[in-house]
């Protein structure tokens, strides 16, 4: 299987105020279509084109930098879409609701640590919500590292590359965290990641 640039599960102008069309359409159209493209050429005579894109990036991790570059932003990109939607934010699904009073101090805390995270990233990377040996984890990551390749399973994740917010946010990346999550989280996906990671 050769990567595929999947459609936004919304309409490019869904997001606003909080990520403008004009943001979805270079993020999506352009440097996820890069991702996609490149990983493509890049997996050409790997042994790897079959393989899904998770198994693509745990391989190329430490062995083939340019591939896992690409395939991991590729496979980051597949969920953040979908890790959005409009009208999003509001309650957290109870059984998560719960993990994350056991876990991680509470929601509110949650919150706190997870936009941290985002802000504490120096340069590009990525800020999550990860499941590790059964218990939820913040982590953030630089370029286009995931938790897969370090022992967790992410179930949200949020993009603090500068192509992801400084059309509608500038230099305020903390502003743009705590729209991404009070106003842009699609729980619904985030649990059934979590059901998925601790099944
Ligand atoms: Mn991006």
């Amino acid at each position: 299987m050769t990567f595929t640039l999947p459609e936004l599960p919304y309409a490019y102008d869904a997001l606003g105020p909080y990520m403008s069309k004009e943001t979805l359409e270079f993020h999506h159209d352009k440097h996820h279509k890069a991702y996609v493209d490149t990983g493509n050429k890049l997996l050409e005579g790997t042994g790897l084109e079959g393989k899904s894109v998770e198994e693509v990036l745990v391989a190329a991790y430490g062995n083939n930098q340019p591939l896992f570059n690409n395939a991991g932003q590729h496979y980051n990109h597949i969920h953040f879409w979908q890790w959005m939607k409009p009208n999003g934010g509001g309650a957290v699904p109870g059984a998560l609701a719960k993990k994350i009073d056991e876990d991680l101090g509470g929601f509110e805390k949650f919150k706190a640590d997870f936009i941290q995270a985002g802000i504490g990233q120096f340069g590009s990377g990525w800020a999550w919500l990860a499941v590790k040996d059964g218990k939820l984890e913040i982590q953030k990551t630089p370029n286009g590292e995931n938790p897969l390749v370090h022992g967790a399973k992410p179930i949200l994740g949020v993009d603090v590359w500068e192509h992801s917010y400084y059309i509608d946010y500038r230099n305020r990346r903390p502003d743009y965290l705590k729209a991404f999550i009070e106003n842009l989280v699609n729980w619904e996906h985030v649990e059934q990641m979590y059901a998925e990671a601790t099944k």
